[in-house]
């Protein structure tokens, strides 16, 4: 029911982890690999191993209420193993035993380091690494402007890697790019415009972070985090809706350019099924989880795929083709459908219910207690009494 293919590689759960949390490690990997995830994206690589930014470089689990993914930000500045440790042939030897695809990230601080990662795996066995994920839109590296807002650069970085595929003499991965999320309606357009010059760009992962973001210790009067003065990426739950306007405008911008063959990821505060729904009406193919998966267990693709198939039950759906990119323009008289009730069959309950059961049963219950089952129970009493009283007088 989930199944679906994202630049041509087949998933068969369209939910997965993004790059980042959790993704550091082949340990880690393989975790999510052991998970319901349609796929194993790795952390974005850079050609060198490196540590990051200083510590402390996070929040994570900003609680924004029960109906949204946790809060996040991020300067970790790049934290990996360099190229060659995801896609060394032990590595790889041990993702394939998962039986998932495995997309590998890559995050060149050069253009030519992202030529030079491409190459490398390009020379490793065939179907080892089944996608690779470019990401264009680190906010996090110092001196390093995003690439994805800077549109000259971005063509001149697709282009040369076009050149290099299209060069290669064997089949390759199939390639997306991630991209920054976008603000304004020209950027949409503009982005589009370049990439579909590449026919190279089999599909986009939206959305990054949003970038330099910042938080406040105000009894300290200081930044919350230590790199970058205080800026961070912002991500879960507080970008949801940027992360549902960037796939439905991108969405949009390529059906009108008639390249809906390129595919889109969402991503960006996906918390459970009801979510993920949404993100593929408005034109994705995959979604991944970042701070969900982050800040709970690797069964949060389990739950987010279950929620999801429910909701998709109930609407009648049997695949994500029969409702992805048909989200209609606003109806007179509709409402955001609060996602209570979506997600009322869904959960178990847990504490944020309990306020809604003293509303909706206790209340009515003790309601209908005292104005009828209490006083027909007097009386009944009463009445027994003034049996009782009778009989015995009677009986005298
Ligand atoms: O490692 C990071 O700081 C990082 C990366 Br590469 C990214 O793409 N997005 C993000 O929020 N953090």
């Amino acid at each position: 029911m989930l199944a679906t293919t994202v630049g041509s590689i087949p998933l068969p759960c369209c939910i997965y982890n993004a790059s980042g949390p959790k993704t550091n490690s082949i340990e880690a990997l393989i975790k999510i690999g052991n998970t319901s995830a349609g796929a194993i994206l790795s952390k974005s690589a850079t050609l060198n191993a490196q540590d990051g930014n200083e510590l402390p470089r996070f929040i994570n689990k900003i609680d924004l209420g029960s109906n949204y993914c946790n809060g996040s930000m991020n300067s970790e500045g790049l934290p990996n193993q360099g190229i060659d440790y995801y896609i060394n042939d032990d590595a790889l030897l041990q993702i394939k035993k998962c039986n998932k695809p495995y997309i590998v990230s890559l995050s060149g601080l050069t253009l030519n380091d992202n030529l030079e990662m491409l190459n490398r795996i390009f020379s490793c066995p065939f179907d080892t690494i089944n996608g690779i994920e470019l990401n264009l839109a680190c906010p996090n590296i110092v001196n390093k402007p995003v690439i994805a807002y800077d549109f000259d650069q971005l063509d001149e970085v697709l282009n040369a890697i076009s050149k290099l595929i299209n060069a290669t003499k064997k089949i390759t991965p199939p390639l997306g790019i991630k991209l920054a999320p976008y603000f304004d309606p020209s950027h949409f357009t503009k982005a589009i415009e370049i990439i579909i010059k590449y026919s190279v760009v089999k599909y986009i992962v939206t959305t990054n972070t949003i970038g330099n973001a910042m938080f406040i210790d105000a009894e300290l009067e200081c930044a919350a985090i230590a790199p970058r003065n205080g800026l961070g990426g912002l991500g879960g739950g507080y970008i949801k809706h940027t992360a549902l306007a960037n796939v439905y405008m991108l969405y949009k911008e390529l059906v009108s350019s008639g390249r809906t063959d390129i595919d889109i990821v969402g991503v960006g505060g996906v918390h459970c099924g009801l979510d993920a729904f949404e993100l593929i009406l408005c034109g994705a193919r995959a979604v991944q989880l970042g701070t969900c998966h982050w800040t709970e267990t690797g069964d949060c693709f389990e739950r987010v795929s279950s929620e999801l198939k429910i909701i998709m039950q109930n609407k009648g759906y049997n695949s994500i083709e029969d409702f992805r990119g048909n989200l209609k323009p606003y109806i007179k008289g509709s409402k955001q459908i609060s996602k209570m009730s979506m997600n009322s069959n869904l959960k178990s309950k847990d504490k944020d219910d309990i306020p809604n059961t003293l509303l909706f049963v206790i209340l009515p219950i003790f309601i209908l207690f005292v104005l009828i089952i209490f006083p027909y129970i007097s009386f009944s009493i009463d009445f027994v009494g003034l049996r009782n009283h009778y009989f015995i007088s009677t009986c005298k």
